[in-house]
């Protein structure tokens, strides 16, 4: 019975992309078959991407994680007690794991509010739902399944209460500079005077402490880098030898941005019978899977105001190792 209760507070819903979004199949034509090649880094979350980041996030070198959820747990409650949000929508929730700390500052206050997590990996997102409203008794979730380089105008929300929108884990460090800044255009124009944005980001540190977070020592992130060109072989019938590819991690101090490449180790052809083409890989050449952007004070703060957003608070790690920034419209 009481499981029963449990899942009807959980519901879930596919959105549709309001403006179009490339399939894999454009995708891989547009990265791999122009040189330097290139893929988009949502592949990397199938059920199995989705189990290593969560992995990786366990690892001693990837600090951003654990970084971000304590000071969550150190001002979740501020934050509720500032945003008042009716309604939680999480951009890219995944394991909704540091969200805890946001949903019990809910209960530590008698604060209920229904929760929205959006993400394109559902497996993940709907085990996480159901693990919530296990533990939450007083919590609905609405798991949304798209990806949100569609655009957030298809988002299913309530049309009255105050909206915290919460994008987490410096995942906006993997657009590049033009889309980010459009992200953030998007989310402030689901905002109305009373909502607020929850934006964790990482910032620029020392190259070394930056290359072992995304080159753990176990080669976890080694792995998580491959699972996509598993992605390729399972979804298009491709035959990249895997194991063959060296992941490797790099900063590039004049982007501020952590590059995640594939190296092929050998020569090789590969098939992509789906597609009608192959591709040929010299010895040595590099595939680029992900950036991942590092921010200063002033680049978080320039974008957020150029996207019409103002600073409330500003939470910062010792040392300025990350940040967590409440913000809302510029008034
Ligand atoms: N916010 C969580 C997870 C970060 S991992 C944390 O901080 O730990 C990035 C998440 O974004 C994954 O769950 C992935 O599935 C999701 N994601 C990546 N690209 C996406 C896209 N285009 N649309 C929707 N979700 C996406
Ligand atoms: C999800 N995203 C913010 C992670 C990052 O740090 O850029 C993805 C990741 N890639 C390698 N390790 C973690």
């Amino acid at each position: 019975m009481r499981n029963l209760e449990n899942a009807a507070r959980l519901t879930s819903a596919a959105v549709a992309p309001a403006t179009p979004v490339s399939t894999l199949a454009e995708d891989v034509h547009a990265g791999l078959l122009s040189r330097p090649r290139s893929l988009p880094p949502k592949y990397f979350y199938d059920d199995r991407g989705s189990e290593l980041f969560e992995a990786i996030c366990r690892t001693r070198e990837y600090y951003p994680s654990r970084t971000e959820a304590a000071l969550l747990a150190a001002h979740g409650r501020e934050i509720i007690e500032y945003a008042r949000c009716d309604h939680m929508l999480e951009l890219g929730s995944g394991s909704s794991r540091k969200t805890r700390h946001l949903l019990d500052a809910c209960d530590a206050l008698g604060h209920a509010c229904s929760y929205w997590p959006f993400d394109v990996s559902a497996q993940m997102m709907l085990d996480a739902g159901a693990a919530l409203v296990h533990d939450y008794e007083w919590l609905s979730v609405h798991a949304l399944i798209g990806d949100y380089t569609g655009g957030l105008d298809n988002l299913p929300l309530p049309s009255s209460g105050r909206r915290l929108i919460v994008f987490l884990g410096g995942t906006l460090g993997n657009f590049e500079p033009g889309p980010a800044q459009q992200m953030l255009e998007q989310i402030a124009s689901l905002m109305r005077d009373d909502d607020q944005l929850l934006l964790g980001v990482d910032r620029v540190k020392d190259s070394a402490t930056l290359e072992a977070a995304y080159d753990d020592a176990e080669g976890i992130t080694a792995e998580f880098n491959r699972n996509v060109l598993r992605v390729l072989n399972r979804e298009l019938g491709a035959d990249f030898p895997v194991d063959s590819y060296r992941h490797r991690a790099v900063f590039d101090r004049e982007h501020n941005r952590i590059e995640m490449r594939l190296g092929a180790q050998k020569a090789h052809r590969v098939t992509l019978p789906t597609l009608d083409t192959a591709i040929d890989m010299d010895a040595g050449e590099e595939i680029v899977t992900e950036f991942s952007h590092k921010f200063t004070p002033g680049s978080l703060a320039a974008m957020l105001q150029a996207a019409g957003l103002e600073v409330n608070r500003h939470f910062e790690a010792d040392g300025g190792a990350y940040s967590l920034v409440l913000a809302g419209r510029q008034s």
